[in-house]
């Protein structure tokens, strides 16, 4: 038995015929901010969202300990600055209930919920040619057409629940982190077994060790962590930030991540032995993902990198006390290739002596069982099963939803070799089609709302434009999307990241094609781009049925997103990604 979270509807009218400058997919963080976004600018728009309420990954990802590894002080919204200022974060690093309230302030704050319709699960999108409309369907029965069709479907919403052997017999509940149930689950006096050890079950095993009477963790890959050392919120440094909130998003817009962080430029190895260790030592105790701005070449230097990986591993044996399992636990892959986990209390945890690591890299997992999961013959007995095992990711979110676009061609068969888009906005074929953080722009690479904000303001700023020049079709052209493409892949090849099989590449999904699927050459670089494109009359896209020229708008949200590049930070993937022309 699989449960998952309640989508049961209370009943509506199917919604027949309407037509609306744009339909939008999803009601996560991309999509209420679109939905304002549009209204500012006078369009209309209809948002369905196949969960309850909104929120997105925040309102699906409700298991014990999920929070935020970004800062919650750079973790909000941007474009209002009272907004900004009435919102108070109470830890250093959000917990979701928090962030999915701070989800639902924004759309009762700008009434964005009567354009929504919720627990409505988006079926098929079908680009009609003659009448230049997206033709969209859901599983409600809603039939009505977007001059647009906005895809926010996120990044990571499509759980992974690998089809293990004998699912059906396993007697108990079987959950899925992304899936998670609303009503609270109590592990109490529960033999629990975790599938899985990314950041989802890195942030929940802690959590529910406290309340299992016994925990199995079948761990294939071991990842790195860094402790988070979270806190409750410091009100100096939130009273320093709002008091020039303008000042730490700019700082943040021109770093490559799109958050802000101290970060060291230097190389590893131009440091001591000695040097090194006090510099790790540090970072270590700031915590969290900073911990990769010790030095400037982590991510691009082998054996630099291995400096770190080998600090880290240290840092795994000095916790866990069983020396075995602490080198299961210590990765022997690139240190921050796979995503960085940040936890809070997560290796402690094997010093539990209910709690066992299972390594199922070499043996795997056989089969679920009537009672627990059957490793090499073993059964290890559980009474609740979780798969913390991931998301299909970046490609995933679209596979759902029959897309057709130009002439018959569907969205899966043109990525079935991995994604093509034109800077992770759109796809040629597929005119009016956008993709709020796409594949093939930073999007998982950089703080995911920034990078939405940014993706929100360049398509409604086009929309507004095209609207001005009475065209009707906006779309990469081909020449433009290859070259971007090559772009994506030539500035990953730089980056160590693109070297293991994460989900990344799209690895963590067996018979998925290999790409790597972010766009890593910075977020500031990236940016610029899309401004340059627009500033340039959308150079590279083809827009069909306007008048060439029209007087600029009179409102553009873009204009907040001319930002200088950190030159401070420059990293190699930046400096490639200068070197060669994005489109
Ligand atoms: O998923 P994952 P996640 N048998 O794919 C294992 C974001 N996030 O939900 O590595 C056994 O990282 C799989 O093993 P392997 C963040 O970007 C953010 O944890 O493929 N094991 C892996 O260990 C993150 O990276 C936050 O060998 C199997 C695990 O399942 C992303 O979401 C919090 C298996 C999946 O790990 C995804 O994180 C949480 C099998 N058949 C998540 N199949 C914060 O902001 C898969 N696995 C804090």
């Amino acid at each position: 038995m699989t449960t998952s979270p309640s989508t049961a509807p209370s009943s509506r009218p199917a919604e027949d015929g309407t037509r609306y400058d744009a339909v939008i997919v999803g009601a996560g963080f991309g999509g209420l901010y679109m939905l304002h976004a549009l209204r500012r600018l006078g369009f209309s728009a209809r948002v369905f969202e196949a969960g309850d309420d909104v929120g997105g990954t925040w309102y699906w990802n409700r298991y014990p300990g999920a929070r935020c590894d970004i800062e919650s002080l750079q973790y909000s919204y941007s474009f209002d600055p009272d907004l900004d200022q009435e919102w108070s974060w109470s830890e250093r690093y959000a917990p979701q209930p928090e962030i999915l309230a701070y989800a639902n302030h924004v759309a009762d704050r700008f009434d964005l919920r009567r354009d929504i319709r919720f627990a409505t699960r988006v079926t098929t999108a079908r680009f009609d040619e003659d009448a230049a409309l997206w033709e969209i369907e859901t599983d409600r029965g809603d039939r009505v057409s977007g001059w647009f069709c906005i895809m926010a479907v996120g990044c990571l919403s499509n759980a992974n629940i690998p089809d293990f052997p004998g699912r059906d017999e396993f007697e108990g509940p079987v959950l899925h982190t992304g899936q998670w149930p609303h009503e609270e689950v109590d592990f109490t006096d529960m033999r629990v077994a975790v599938i899985g050890t990314g950041s989802s079950a890195i942030q929940s095993i802690p959590i529910i060790a406290r309340q299992a009477s016994r925990l199995t963790v079948f761990q294939r890959t071991p990842n790195y962590s860094v402790p988070a050392w979270n806190r409750p919120m410091d009100r100096e440094q939130e009273r320093e930030v709002k008091a020039d909130y303008p000042g730490l998003r700019a700082r943040m817009r021109g770093r490559p991540t799109g958050f802000f962080f101290p970060f060291n430029i230097d190389p590893a190895l131009g440091s001591t032995p000695e040097e090194r260790e006090r510099q790790y030592e540090e970072f270590w105790g700031r915590g969290g993902l900073p911990f990769l701005g010790a030095y400037g070449d982590l991510l691009f230097d082998a054996d630099a990198n291995e400096t770190a990986a080998e600090f880290a591993r240290n840092k795994i044996r000095s916790i866990v006390r069983e020396p075995a399992t602490a080198e299961l636990l210590c990765p022997d892959n690139v240190f921050g290739c796979k995503r960085l986990c940040v936890d809070t209390g997560y290796y402690e945890t094997y010093n539990l002596p209910h709690v066992h690591l299972v390594n199922v890299s070499d043996t795997p997992i056989e089969r679920f069982a009537r009672d627990g999961v059957v490793v090499d013959g073993t059964t290890w007995p559980a009474d609740i099963i979780i798969c913390a095992t991931g998301f299909a990711a970046m490609t995933g979110s679209f596979e759902r939803i029959g897309i057709t676009g130009r002439s018959g061609l569907t969205l899966a068969e043109k990525w079935r070799a991995g994604p093509r888009t034109c800077l992770g906005l759109s796809s040629h074929g597929f005119p009016n089609l956008f993709m709020i953080t796409g594949p093939g722009s930073p999007s998982v690479l950089a703080s995911m709302i920034q990078a939405i904000e940014q993706h929100v303001d360049w398509m409604a700023d086009c929309m507004a434009h095209l609207r001005d020049i009475g065209a009707r079709t906006i779309e990469p052209g081909a020449a433009a999307e290859d070259a971007g493409v090559d772009h994506v892949n030539e500035v990953a090849g730089v980056s160590l990241r693109s070297t293991c099989s994460s989900w990344y590449v799209g690895a963590n999904i067996p018979g998925r094609p290999r790409v790597f699927m972010p766009y890593i050459g910075g977020f500031p670089i990236y940016v610029n781009r899309c401004n340059e494109v627009m500033d340039a009359g959308y150079e590279g896209f083809i827009i069909t049925g306007g008048a060439p020229a029209a007087a600029p708008p009179e409102v553009r949200l873009t204009e907040r997103w001319h930002v200088p590049v950190d030159i401070d930070v420059i990293s190699p993937a930046m400096v490639a990604a200068r070197q060669v022309p994005v489109v």
